[in-house]
């Protein structure tokens, strides 16, 4: 019998292959240094959304929907949640129906600055749960991917956690986002304040919510947490991660509770003892949810 699933996959890592070469013109950072000067010769290339440091470029808008087409043709049926399409007024709903989750370029800022993390990211969910991740870091030409109950790998290479179970000894990721609101900047260094003084060896962040996942599906990083993401940056690095051994959990409450999905808070680690113990640490609070109507 035809694995349905695992053609729509074979065709995500396609995808997001010719993607990346979009972006990044064959993973070479001198190229994606001609990619950016090219776009910011046009200063109508580069544009904002939320606010003045949520930056998108026509690239993010080209990539978004070659990704499209190319499901369409393929999958006609499926259902489409893309960054821009979102930002453009598509809703963001998901439902029961087979649903690609698209972030054509997960670190935007770091695209258009040629700072050398940038990521394709296609996560697919049926019945509201992820089926299959793929992140293609493409400056890094390494393709992440992880099928539901399959495991996860790069390159082909299966990815395990790492098993540091002592927070003192661990790197932990994290991001500041694109919020500039004042009280939400207070929360994100509290909480950053208190998880450096744990004390942890050491903070980072790719700049990319998709590789800093991928991060810790390799085990590089004990940790990742970030509130203020999007379903689009974490749909398949979730799964990367938990089939590489990882955990999942909402930043919310004492205890953090299981991953939504649509919430924009995170905690992605190596284990429970890790993601618990930053859950503490974390000074929360709720942006509004990807799926509520005026969110933007
Ligand atoms: C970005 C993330 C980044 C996060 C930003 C933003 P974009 O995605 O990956 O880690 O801090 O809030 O969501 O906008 O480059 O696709």
């Amino acid at each position: 019998m035809v694995d349905v699933w695992q053609t729509a996959m074979d065709h995500a890592v396609g995808a997001a292959r010719r993607a990346g070469q979009v972006c990044c013109s064959g993973a070479l950072i001198r190229c994606v240094d001609q990619v950016v000067r090219e776009a910011l010769q046009d200063d109508r290339k580069v544009m904002t959304k939320s606010s003045s440091v949520d930056l998108v470029t026509q690239t993010d808008q080209k990539v978004e929907q070659l990704i499209i087409q190319s499901v369409k043709e393929k999958f006609p049926t499926h259902r489409f949640i893309g960054e821009e399409s979102v930002a453009a007024g598509e809703s963001c709903v998901l439902t029961d129906a087979p649903t690609w989750i698209i972030d054509p370029i997960d670190g935007t800022t770091n695209f258009v600055h040629a700072f050398p993390f940038v990521a394709v990211s296609i996560g697919f969910s049926v019945n509201k749960q992820v089926e299959f991740g793929v992140v293609f870091s493409c400056l890094e030409d390494k393709m992440f991917t992880a099928r539901r109950g399959k495991g996860a790998f790069c390159d082909g290479e299966p990815l395990q956690v790492s098993d540091q179970e002592d927070i003192k000894q661990s790197i932990i990721a994290t991001e500041f986002g694109s919020s500039r609101d004042p009280e939400a900047v207070d929360r994100i260094f509290s909480s950053l304040r208190n998880v450096l003084c744990i004390p942890v060896h050491g903070v980072r962040g790719a700049g990319t919510a998709a590789i800093n996942m991928c991060l810790v599906a390799s085990g590089c990083v004990e940790a990742y947490y970030e509130i203020g993401i999007h379903v689009w940056d974490i749909a398949a690095g979730s799964l990367i991660v938990s089939e590489a051994g990882g955990v999942l959990m909402d930043v919310d409450g004492k205890d953090g509770g299981p991953l939504d999905l649509m919430s924009r808070r995170i905690v992605a680690a190596n284990s429970r003892t890790i993601a618990e113990r930053i859950v503490r640490e974390i000074d929360a609070f709720g942006p509004p949810r990807d799926d509520e109507p005026l969110r933007r």
